[in-house]
């Protein structure tokens, strides 16, 4: 039997996925390029869609149906045939369409590089902004294995666009990438060993008017979410990164969010259903939060 493909987040009734009144975009974007440890994060967005279909769409911190606000979700992006550049500017294009209708947009990965044209359209649009960065991996790399498009390679991206970065959470990094950070005033890090000890003192006042959140979702201790192609271990709990993003949602305005990087796996549904609450909490939050 043929599992049923959900083509909207959340499986909502119709009049809250209207294109012509959502206030978010969700953008599923099946990247899958550069990834090197384990194949298959191009299944992740469709992923989060079916397993968005089991969510209760109350959410009880809020108290109220933030998928009530209207949330369209867009066709899953087709990159068949195209190379790496060339599905790099389709996902671009999509967010900038997103843009133009006022919608706030959301893109659901697929591997990492997503994230460099998707920043790119926003910025185009809020010229003061902040990216935050939660994932285990810097992603500072000039290029990796032989390509600066890689995912390894998206914030060092994000630098070369003079765009100010927070990085949390991270716990791999290379002598090449602590060597950059170093000679970089705009680039923060806090790193997990020092959220775990509580000796984390986050430069919230970093933050600018306007700013884009990419979470990558190995950011979370491999036990709550599995399924991702480059695990790294002593990584976040559920709460804290919900908190995280509470936190960035209360001192600045976020106009662009992405999760990426989920690779789903056999037998660990529950790392698919992580990735779609985990979306829907960050709608709640940005839209119903104060
Ligand atoms: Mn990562």
């Amino acid at each position: 039997m043929e599992e049923d493909l959900i083509s909207q987040f959340g499986a909502p009734d119709a009049p809250y996925c209207n294109p012509e009144t959502a206030k978010i975009a969700i953008i599923p974007a099946p990247l899958e390029y550069s990834v090197c440890y384990m194949e298959g994060t191009r299944m992740g967005p469709q992923a989060i869609l079916n397993a968005s279909s089991q969510m209760e769409l109350y959410d009880e911190e809020l108290d109220c149906c933030p998928i009530e606000a209207g949330v369209y979700t867009y066709p899953v992006l087709d990159y068949n045939g195209m190379d790496h550049a060339t599905a790099l500017k389709t996902t671009g294009d999509a967010v900038r369409h997103a843009l133009a209708q006022g919608q706030i947009p959301l893109t659901l990965g697929g591997e990492h590089s997503l994230s460099a044209p998707v920043i790119e359209a926003v910025h185009a649009q809020y010229p003061d902004l902040t990216v935050v960065h939660i994932d285990a991996h810097g992603d500072l790399r000039d290029e990796y294995e032989g390509t600066p498009l890689s995912h390894a390679s998206i914030e060092r991206r994000v630098v070369d666009m003079g765009i100010p970065l927070l990085e949390i959470g991270i716990r791999s990094f290379s002598p090449e990438e602590a060597a950059f950070m170093k000679t970089q005033p705009d680039v923060a890090i806090v790193w997990a060993y020092q959220l775990a000890k509580g000796l984390a003192h986050i430069p919230w006042e970093r933050l600018s008017k306007h700013t884009y959140v990419t979470i990558d979702l190995d950011a979370f201790d491999p036990g709550e979410m599995p399924a991702v192609g480059t695990p790294e271990p002593g990584g976040l709990s559920w709460y804290q990164v919900l908190d995280l993003f509470q936190e960035i949602n209360k001192r600045s305005c976020i106009v662009g969010m992405d999760v990426v990087e989920l690779c789903p796996m056999d037998g660990q549904t529950r790392a698919d259903f992580l990735a779609a609450k985990l979306v829907y909490k960050m709608i709640g939050y940005r839209l119903f939060s104060k």
